[in-house]
């Protein structure tokens, strides 16, 4: 008798399964991480549904406030912050949570077992739900300092020490994107069994592309190297993609290459984009696929955080395509 041979095709893979099977190869590891990525794929599945049959349960639209951020905040940012809060109130090794969407951080637990802080930014570029346009979930997850006092200065940490980081994308499919800072993988919810499953390992951003993501129109108030960038690009055949979600035009551009901007303007000296929430897990991201990410002339994942809430301005992509921008700044007054 011969051995059977595998069916063809390779392996399938759940995101908890492989996030399992990762942490089996440290030793010592407690399994708390894969609690929390399961708590995280029960949201997006949860936050993708309610965002399919939005206009059907009529929560499309403004509640007519704003958050902590000063964002008038829509019904499914409601929504989608009320879940995250849910799956992950409860999960064993969270000390804090912290949302775009509320002022202040949640203490969940003071104990010293609990090791990890998570920071998200429920619904990214929820203004553009009502047309229908890709938007997503934006996740960093910290070491919690059991020492930080007060407790929730434990969240003030620099980009580079996010232990792991990603972003769900409810678009077309619904993707989750996910870095422990080896690499960056990929996984596509499967609606008819309800599993995300891995369809790609180790993304790696292209090198360069001729294409640029910001909104032009504030053109005249951006610093000039940036103004000097766009009449350079436009004399280089670059062409212009902007969805206007940031989640959505980074995944983009970590798919088929470019370079997304969001400059400080005259009106905002520290740009639009908030550090803690988008900047710093979609930087880890980038970068852990080979990418760029830069706030003006300073690596991104460097600035020391002073607020929570605190905005800063954004260069991240393809490294060739970051690298002619910074080149535009570095000769500008
Ligand atoms: P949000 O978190 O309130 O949705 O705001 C952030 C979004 C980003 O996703 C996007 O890149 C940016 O705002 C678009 O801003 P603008 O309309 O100024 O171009
Ligand atoms: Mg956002």
């Amino acid at each position: 008798m011969t051995a059977a041979e595998l069916p063809v095709g390779d392996d399938l893979t759940t995101l908890e399964s492989h996030i399992l099977s990762e942490e089996q190869r440290h030793a010592g590891a407690s399994g708390t991480f894969s609690w929390i990525l399961a708590a995280m794929t029960l949201s997006a599945k949860i936050i993708s549904s309610k965002i399919r049959r939005a206009r059907i349960e009529d929560v499309l639209g403004s509640i007519g406030s704003r958050n902590a951020s000063g964002d008038d905040q829509q019904k499914l940012d409601v929504i989608a912050n009320e879940t995250l809060l849910r799956c992950l109130g409860s999960r064993a090794g969270v000390a804090l949570l912290a949302s775009e969407e509320n002022d202040q951080p949640i203490i969940l637990h003071t104990e010293e077992d609990r090791p990890y802080c998570i920071l998200f930014d429920p619904l990214d570029g929820s203004s553009n739900l009502d047309a229908c346009v890709s938007v997503g979930t934006i996740f960093s997850i910290l070491h919690h300092d059991s020492h930080a006092d007060p407790i929730e200065t434990s969240l003030l940490q620099p980009g580079t020490k996010q232990v792991a980081a990603g972003y769900m994308l409810y678009g077309s499919s619904c993707v989750f994107a996910i870095t422990t800072g080896s690499g960056v993988n990929l996984f596509v919810l499967d609606p008819t069994v309800g599993a995300f499953l891995l369809v790609q390992e180790n993304v790696r951003i292209p090198g360069a592309a001729k294409s640029y993501s910001i909104n032009e129109a504030y053109r005249s108030r951006f610093p000039e190297g940036y103004q000097r960038y766009l009449d350079w690009a436009h004399g280089n055949g670059y062409s212009s993609r902007y969805i206007g979600s940031m989640v959505a035009d980074v995944h983009r551009i970590l798919i088929k290459g470019g370079v997304f901007l969001y400059p400080p303007t005259t009106g905002n000296p520290d740009g639009k984009i908030r550090l803690m929430y988008e900047a710093n897990p979609l930087a880890m991201i980038v970068e852990q696929a080979g990418g760029k990410a830069y706030a003006g002339t300073t690596p991104l994942l460097e600035i020391q955080p002073k607020a929570l809430h605190q905005r800063t301005p954004v260069i991240m992509g393809s490294p060739t395509e970051v690298d002619h921008v910074l080149e535009h700044l570095a000769t500008s007054p």
